[in-house]
């Protein structure tokens, strides 16, 4: 919470795959998960947030080694809509040292396995086992599979 000055809203956390993030739309709508471990905030919470004027959003992943390293991604703006807009998602402004994965998501639909609001003509949530905003499928999938490259 006191990273780069402070002040954030963790939506979404994982840390050692207890809890199963390949879950349907209600579940990514409502939230799951336990915040001493590993959860998702909800989307509707997350449209509410984002809504509250701008917004950084900021991924930090670690690979634990040895030895341990770590990366980062930040968005200078980033805001997600409500269920009838498909929670789409609106973001710019990369800058970090993980790379921009996130990018190509941008004006994406949020997909679940029983949702499938992508690109592409297959069900990308199911094929790769996520959650996600995906296009055609996807250069990020942080629901996806715990452990899984
Ligand atoms: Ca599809």
């Amino acid at each position: 919470m006191d990273t780069d000055g402070g002040g954030w809203t963790i939506f979404q956390r994982r840390v050692d795959g207890s809890i199963d993030f390949y879950r349907k739309w209600d579940d990514y709508k409502s939230g799951f998960g336990n915040t001493n471990t590993e959860y998702w905030l909800g989307l509707d919470n997350i449209h509410k947030l984002t809504a509250q004027g701008n917004k950084t959003l900021r991924v930090d992943i670690i690979s634990p080694g040895p030895p341990q390293r770590s990366a980062y991604a930040s968005y200078s703006s980033v805001t997600v809509g409500d269920e009838n807009s498909k929670y789409i998602l609106r973001v710019a402004g990369y800058s970090g040292d993980a790379g921009d994965s996130i990018s190509e998501h941008n004006n994406m639909f949020f997909s679940t396995q029983d949702k499938d609001n992508d690109i592409r003509n297959i069900s990308c949530a199911a094929t790769y086992f996520g959650a996600w905003w995906y296009n055609a499928c996807h250069a990020s999938n942080l629901n996806g599979l715990y452990g899984s490259t």
